[in-house]
């Protein structure tokens, strides 16, 4: 995630906080230089840019939020952005078959879990019907 901010009260660099999915990931200084900023706010200097690196998280819909920390007057940490992203789960292959599960839900949840991705990639679902080894009990 990246991008630039500045308190009104200081030229310094002031802090950022990045939440991953409501939880504190990453903190970084915004001390990269903007000329850009610098262009539009002469008075604080470029040193305003951020970009922080996140670990990745887990297969799944996630959340990454940065924030702004305030120096001096003010009280709130102003959110500078917020965005979802989804990381794909890893491509199993063709490692199961219909007998690996118990029942044909247990069979579903694996089908739609990597589906979206990957199509049929196990062949569990020889009908194409989108359900999955209805054999099962
Ligand atoms: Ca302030
Ligand atoms: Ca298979
Ligand atoms: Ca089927």
């Amino acid at each position: 995630m990246q991008g630039w901010t500045l308190d009104p009260e200081t030229p310094a660099s002031i802090d950022v906080h990045v939440y991953l999915d409501g939880r504190l990931a990453t903190v970084t200084t915004a001390d990269r230089s903007r000329p850009d900023v610098a262009d539009v706010y002469p008075a604080y200097g470029a040193a305003h840019g951020f970009s922080a690196v996140l670990p990745t998280p887990g297969a799944g819909v996630h959340s990454v939020c940065a924030f702004a920390i305030n120096v001096g007057d003010g009280t709130t940490n102003p959110q500078l952005g917020c965005r979802q992203f989804t990381v794909a789960p890893a491509n199993p292959g063709d490692d199961v078959d219909c007998n690996d599960f118990a029942t044909q839900r247990a069979a579903q949840e694996w089908f739609n879990r990597y589906y979206p991705y990957y199509g049929d990639v196990a062949r569990l679902d020889g009908n194409n019907d989108g359900r999955a080894c209805e054999s099962l009990p």
